[in-house]
């Protein structure tokens, strides 16, 4: 056992007291040092786990286990003291019933492994919007993961000193080995029903068990910097939000900073690292998931990005879609699920080119594109994923690390809907924002969840999978901000749809890299000079020449865009009132209901 590299007494007494009851080989501190992270790689190759790249410099490969291969919903939950403080939107469940539970899983479950601790920032260290975290685990894949997204080690563990607040993450793969048993080179994790992600947002603790994979084991990003940062964010008054954040710059060098919620599957990544079509104007990234905002002195909202790293989706990533994060992870990355290729490269399904030859698929077989066959499964699992440093970044900003964080000046909300919502409209005030925030919602695109693909699947704020106690309060706790905020230095709420299709299901806007061109819009009428505006019943639109139209593009096209669907808007009314908002019973904040009849009025 190493020696704790921490004077702090809560901390040690907290490790000790996991390595009683988990039972592992060894104990080592993380200092977060390049050579800890090669040798963790190193440890990982050798025991087969890991698959080297040799095409990608410092890169290697994971296979997870077939039944560890995203965020489980059903098993993650919100140990509130209460159901209602956890609200309609979670899986709860008693807290001490479930520490009873838990512990038992935890009893002995990291013998024959060691047991790593993680200090960790969610933020730059010191930075006054930044929370320490530690992560105890017992998967080295984690450790390396932890070590791109957050900034891990000892200057962490001195920021903390003897006495400083952190967040207890407690995770184990659920695999215990008998002496001289390995994993054989496979993924450990337990089975589906024995697997928890569990955060307890009185305690600011989160558990998790039996998983290795992603959000529910990297608990730095979904389960501290949204499901438990929520809860603080609430109780002292700041945002914890499933943003990405971006550095927009004009032909005349003017800046401004936009941060922007979608659920999954709607491009979000992309949109971080966009390249502009529009000339002259130049986009950076500072964020691709999440920002936490404060108000600064100024009276303005600031953000930070609290990750360091990507984690990712990596089909559909190409040079095309994506060509940032394509040199993003041309070294140093982390890739899981991906196909392997014959001369040691990645392979992914609209990576761009064909398969080269025989590949590896996902689950370790054998693997020809078959191009004929449109059942082929895919060689690439859907959810595979690269762990990429923010720093690698081409397209990342100069100012992505700054502590005091970056101004927002717009956010905007979205979802992949090909009817109804137009390209872009615009709040009236910061009410009507929330509003817009609250109804956010996208079409099911995959028959996941067993939702009906075409449906639409509401996700508020984007965090419905993501927000730590009761959704009608997250909305009041928006609306308040407001309240107590210098309404002139909000920011100015938008809601954009890449995803307009026409009656015959063609795409309307070409989206990617023309997407600047609303950006251009969002950064006019932030300063009130675009002077291309119109007051419609659904809130403030572009007028059809405000917005400059990419090649393909026809004027009658834009009309469209931009125009109001007023039976379709009904119907969306409709829905909201029948099957959205009662869900949040008198938790409901009056304003949003008082929104929503206000639009209905102004449709007629
Ligand atoms: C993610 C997600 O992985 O939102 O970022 O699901
Ligand atoms: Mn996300």
């Amino acid at each position: 056992m190493t020696t704790a590299p921490t004077k702090h007494k809560k901390l040690i007494a907290w490790v000790d007291e996991i390595a009683a009851l988990t039972t592992p080989d060894a104990v080592e501190w993380c200092d977060g040092s390049q050579k800890q992270y090669d040798d963790l790689v190193k440890l990982l190759l050798d025991s087969g786990v890991a698959k080297p790249l040799a095409k990608r410099p410092g890169s290697i490969l994971f296979r997870s286990d077939p039944s560890d291969v995203a965020r489980v919903e059903n098993r993650t939950y919100i140990a509130a003291k209460t159901k209602e403080a956890a609200g309609p939107t979670n899986n709860w469940i008693d807290p001490v019933e479930l520490k009873k539970t838990m512990s038992g899983l935890y009893a002995g479950c990291m013998k024959g492994r060691t047991l790593y601790v993680i200090p960790f920032s969610m933020g730059p260290v010191g930075s006054p919007i930044a929370k320490i975290g530690i992560e105890i685990t017992d998967s080295p894949y984690v450790v390396i993961n932890m070590m791109i997204m957050t900034r891990v080690g000892t200057k962490v563990l001195e920021h903390l000193g003897a006495d400083g607040e952190y967040i207890p993450c407690l995770h184990s793969v659920g695999k215990p080995l008998q002496p001289g048993e390995s994993d054989h080179g496979l993924w450990p994790c337990a089975p589906l029903d024995k697997k928890y992600i569990a955060q307890f947002p009185e305690d600011r603790a989160i558990w998790s068990y039996g998983s290795g994979y992603g959000g529910n084991a990297l608990l730095g990003k979904k389960c501290l910097a949204l499901r438990i940062a929520s809860v603080m964010a609430r109780d002292e008054g700041w945002l914890a939000e499933h943003m990405l954040i971006l550095k927009i710059t004009n032909p005349e060098g003017k800046v401004k900073h936009v941060a922007a919620a979608f659920p999954s599957a709607c491009g979000k990544t992309n949109l971080a690292m966009l390249v502009p079509t529009l000339p002259g104007w130049k986009v950076e990234t500072v964020g691709d998931d999440i920002a936490w905002m404060k108000f600064g002195a100024d009276g303005r909202l600031y953000a930070i990005n609290p990750e360091a790293g990507f984690f990712g989706v990596a089909p559909g990533t190409s040079m095309d879609s994506n060509p940032n994060a394509m040199h993003s992870i041309e070294k140093d990355t982390i890739f899981t699920n991906a196909a392997l290729t014959e001369d040691g490269d990645i392979w992914w399904e609209q990576i761009g080119y064909d398969a080269p030859g025989k590949l590896i698929d996902w689950k370790g077989n054998e693997w020809v594109q078959d191009k004929g066959n449109k059942q082929q499964a895919p060689a690439a699992h859907p959810n595979a994923r690269f762990t990429a440093k923010a720093s690698n970044c081409p397209s990342i900003a100069d100012n992505w690390e700054d502590p005091a964080g970056v101004p927002i000046d717009a956010f905007l909300f979205g979802g992949r809907r090909p009817s109804t919502i137009p390209l872009i409209h615009q709040a009236t005030d910061w009410v009507h924002g929330v509003f817009m925030g609250s109804i956010v919602g996208s079409e099911i695109t995959a028959a996941a969840l067993d939702l009906k693909v075409g449906t639409v699947r509401r996700d508020p704020f984007a965090m419905l999978p993501f927000c730590g106690y009761h959704m009608g309060e997250y909305f009041q706790h928006w609306i308040n901000i407001g309240k107590k905020a210098d309404a002139t230095k909000l920011p100015k709420i938008f809601f954009v749809n890449w995803f307009r299709k026409t009656a015959e299901g063609k795409w309307l806007w070409p989206g990617y890299g023309e997407n600047s061109r609303v950006l251009a819009w969002v950064f006019g009428q932030c300063d009130g000079v675009s002077g291309k505006s119109v007051e419609t019943p659904i809130g403030i639109m572009p007028t059809v020449d405000g917005i400059s139209r990419p090649d393909g593009v026809s004027e009658a096209d834009m009309k469209e865009l931009l125009s109001v669907d007023v039976d379709g808007w009904k119907k969306e009314l409709a829905d909201i009132e029948t099957n959205h908002y009662p869900i949040f019973k008198d938790k409901l904040p009056k304003e949003l209901k008082e929104e929503l009849d206000a639009l209905r009025k102004r449709l007629g």
